[in-house]
């Protein structure tokens, strides 16, 4: 096992690695910009190394400053968590010719799921459901409009180097899709420097469910069932939660070993994450892998047992997964505070938090680097906590949020908070009935509502 973890990362998932660290007997290092000099990661990590100013460009994503801190400090292993370099295949390579394990993929496994078309590509091959449309990049309009008049409207262009909804197009008729082809195309050009698009057919109001997996070095592979991620609005999830309220045993067992074959196609190792999109009928189709530990891994983590960030260590240091059957029990809640307005487009509201008072009592858990009189830098993103509820029901973990919503108390600043209390109140939320559009085209927030 490791002796020393560097943690090339800030904020709550730098914590929850370090927990995880310290419970295993392993020293860690974290590296700080000067924006987070008064973080709790410098502090909970046994040394801890400036590597830059304020801005990530300089600090977070600076590679040569990252990889300079593992070796003065002698780290052996580096953990990337979420964002950042997490899924840059360039920094798992660079880690590697260092003699620095990198906690996650391999660099073609990451590159071979980074680009979306040949991942499709791949899952074809291995019999994973994808949605129909393109086989592989569509280089002019006129094989486009071919595609589409076969599939039929609408249809949704997609950046190959995009992902998490940057760099798409929708298209309704024929008439639109030459002049939607090519802003796509340019538009993913200035983006990603990659032009490269490919064709979907557009599903209507799917519902995201995603299907965490492990891969170790010996080649099995596990899943750990799903989380239902259909309550965001732009991209953004704000509430995820397991089991998906649509799930039966049945499904999960069909998702799951469709799961485990996308993994299959780079054998991969690490924690990763397949999302699909499932349609009215229960039909699910690939969508795209995440080849990282994801902020909404608690909640599988407290309906499985399993702590994932363990895991990824164990199986970075060579360990094989136990391959013990499934387990899942109960039903677990993750609600995102983010220091935004919802009264104001959730625009963000950094600065200094006056009062923090976190929620407690049975089966909560707030997974957060904030604290009374803590800045909220504005540099990075607006993620302050993650409030996790479990219970034995789905019901009872709505009412058991509400009450942990209720109790949390942040000033200073704005938070979601108030949005997030509604939406615990929204008869549709309660009967499981809501899909990726929800929050945008039907639900309403009212900021004055009394409603708790
Ligand atoms: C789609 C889609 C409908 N049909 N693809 C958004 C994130 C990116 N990973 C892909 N996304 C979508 N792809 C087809 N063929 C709808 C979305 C989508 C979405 C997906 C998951 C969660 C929220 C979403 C919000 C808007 C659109």
């Amino acid at each position: 096992m490791f002796k020393k973890i560097l943690i090339a990362n800030r904020g709550e998932i730098a914590l929850r690695i370090i927990r995880t660290c310290k419970e295993m007997g392993i020293k860690t290092v974290a590296v700080y910009s000067t924006a987070d000099a008064d973080s709790l990661h410098v502090r909970f990590a046994d040394e801890a190394v400036c590597i830059g100013p304020p801005p990530s460009r300089e600090s977070y994503l600076k590679i040569p400053r990252i990889l300079a801190a593992a070796e003065i400090t002698n780290a052996e292993a580096i953990h990337p968590g979420y964002g950042f370099l997490a899924e840059n295949a360039e920094f798992s390579r660079i880690c590697g010719e260092h003699n620095i394990k990198f906690i996650g993929p391999q660099p073609e496994m990451i590159s071979a799921m980074g680009d979306k078309a040949t991942a499709r590509e791949n899952m074809l091959r291995y019999g994973v459901p994808i949605i129909p449309g393109s086989d592989g990049i569509i280089k002019t309009a006129k094989e486009g409009e071919a595609v589409a008049a076969e599939i039929g409207f609408p249809v949704i262009i997609k950046a190959s180097a995009g992902g998490g909804g940057r760099g798409m197009r929708i298209v309704n008729e024929a008439s639109e899709f030459a002049s939607q082809f090519n802003a796509a195309r340019n538009e993913a050009d200035a983006a990603f420097g990659n032009p490269a698009v490919y064709i979907e057919k557009f599903l209507v109001k799917p519902r995201h469910v995603e299907i965490q997996i492990m891969g170790d070095r010996h080649g099995t592979i596990q899943h750990f069932g799903e989380r239902d991620c259909s309550m965001q609005r732009r991209h953004q999830k704000l509430i995820e939660e397991s089991p998906s309220p649509i799930m039966t045993p049945e499904l999960r067992d069909e998702m799951g070993q469709a799961a485990i074959r996308a993994a299959e196609t780079v054998h991969y190792e690490g924690a990763g994450t397949i999302e699909f999109l499932v349609d009215k009928d229960l039909n699910f189709y690939f969508m795209e892998m995440n080849t990282r530990i994801q902020v909404e891994h608690p909640v599988t983590e407290e309906v499985t047992n399993v702590d994932l960030i363990r895991l990824q260590i164990e199986v970075a240091a060579g360990l094989p997964l136990s391959r013990k059957p499934l387990k899942m029990r109960g039903h677990a809640i993750e609600c995102r505070i983010n220091a935004e307005d919802p009264q104001y487009g959730f625009r963000p509201s950094a600065g200094r938090i006056t009062t923090f008072h976190m929620p407690g009592g049975h089966s909560v858990r707030v997974d957060t680097h904030a604290y009374a009189l803590y800045n909220v830098p504005s540099n990075y993103d607006s993620m302050i906590a993650k409030l996790i509820v479990s219970a034995p029901t789905r019901n009872e973990a709505i009412s058991r949020m509400k009450r942990a919503l209720n109790e949390f108390v942040i000033e200073g600043i704005k938070t979601t908070i108030p949005y997030q209390i509604q939406i615990m109140n929204d008869p549709n939320f309660v009967n499981g009935n809501f899909d990726t559009k929800y929050l945008e085209t039907t639900f309403q927030f009212n900021p004055h509502s009394e409603s708790q």
